[in-house]
């Protein structure tokens, strides 16, 4: 199903479903290559979710502040192929929510293990706010948190569930979103973990 959001965010439900269990494989293809590692923020925590990326260029944070990069920094190596199932799924569902012609460079890979989070931020380093970042979850479900152009403006939660896939752009490109903590549970195809996959175009 199509669900419009709020202007420019459409979440389309179990997309995905049918090709979860092979996007896992891939997921785990990737992260064998460039493994899942918790991250730093510039001022120093240690993030609860575990990253990697593949695609030309990945995301990265560190002491000296957030970007991307065509080179994983535990390796010095490029991040690992972007799986045609990913880029043909973004595409798709790009399409289907009225952003013809995504050409995804980029993929960040989020693990989340029971009890972690992402705090409510905005996704600001991608150079074309014209482009949509397609979003995938993969195994346990989660409470996702949306709120508006200010930080302090109160999220709507939505649950997001295996398989659903929601695509951000226009509008909604620069909301302030996270990820409330993830409760325990067990998945077939994940088991005690939720990923999610964000694709985009970096620049
Ligand atoms: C709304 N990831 O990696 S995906 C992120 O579930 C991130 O791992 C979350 O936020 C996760 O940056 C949420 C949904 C999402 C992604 C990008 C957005 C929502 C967005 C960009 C703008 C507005
Ligand atoms: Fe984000």
């Amino acid at each position: 199903s199509r669900e419009p959001i709020t202007q420019g965010a459409v979440l389309l439900r179990a997309f995905a479903a049918g090709e979860a269990a092979q996007l896992v494989r891939a997921v785990e293809q990737v992260t064998a290559q460039s493994p899942l590692r918790h991250m730093h923020t510039p001022g120093g925590f240690r993030m609860s979710v575990a990253m990697s990326n593949c695609g030309r260029y990945g995301w990265v944070t560190d002491r000296r502040g957030y970007r991307y990069q065509p080179e994983d920094p535990l390796s010095g190596r490029p991040w690992p192929e972007m799986p045609q199932a990913f880029r043909e799924l973004a595409v798709r569902a790009a399409r289907e929510a009225g952003f013809d012609g995504f050409d995804p460079d980029a993929c960040l890979v989020n693990r989340y293990e029971p009890g972690a989070r992402m705090s409510l931020h905005q996704d600001k380093n991608e150079q074309d706010m014209a482009q949509p970042i397609v979003s995938v979850s993969l195994g346990l479900p989660a409470t996702f948190l949306f709120g508006g152009m200010e930080r302090a403006d109160k999220p709507l939660r939505m649950r997001l569930e295996s398989g659903d896939v929601v695509v951000w752009g226009g509008p909604a490109r620069l909301l302030f979103h996270g990820v409330d903590t993830l409760p325990d549970g067990d998945h077939p195809l994940t088991g005690r973990c939720r990923y999610n996959l964000t694709l985009r175009r970096a620049r």
